[in-house]
């Protein structure tokens, strides 16, 4: 069985070149609820241990400090089989590789700046979705 819900952030590239209009009309209108959402900045070591399986990569550096240079929005997003439907929906890593019409093919520049995140299990949208909102938030 898959999940309901799935993790999001909208990232400094997306926000710097004023996407956040846009991108969030694009989730709602595939039919996404937004469960709760928040804009914020994170500090390198939110980063850090946000993106920690990534940490022997080497661009790892790199993604910290791009993920901290300036202001994203974090969301949980809420639709049936939300996870999938949500990499769908924004496209592979690499904007150059993304479909036509997602959400990386239209707003990113590049693999590194690639505008949205998505989770990519329903484990990890628990964990992600916990790093940023308290239950108090979110239910
Ligand atoms: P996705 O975000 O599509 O799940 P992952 O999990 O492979 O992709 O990568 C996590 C993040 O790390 C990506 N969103 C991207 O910002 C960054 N990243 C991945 N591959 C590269 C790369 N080759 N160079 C720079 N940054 C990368």
């Amino acid at each position: 069985m898959t999940g309901n819900r799935t993790f999001t952030m909208i990232k400094p590239d997306a926000v710097e070149n004023g996407h956040i209009g846009a991108i969030l009309e694009k989730i709602t209108a595939a039919g996404f609820k937004i469960v709760a959402m928040k804009y914020t900045q994170l500090s390198k070591r939110d980063a850090r241990e946000f993106y920690a399986v990534h940490k022997e990569r080497p661009f790892f550096g790199e993604l910290v400090d791009f993920m901290t240079r300036g202001p994203i929005v974090a969301a949980i997003l809420e639709k049936d089989n939300a996870v999938d439907d949500f990499r769908a929906l924004i496209g592979a890593t690499n904007p150059a590789e993304a479909a036509e019409g997602t959400i990386r093919r239209l707003y990113a520049t590049s693999i590194g700046e690639n505008a949205v995140h998505g989770s990519d299990s329903d484990e990890n949208a628990g964990i992600e979705g916990a790093f940023h909102f308290s239950g108090r938030e979110v239910f």
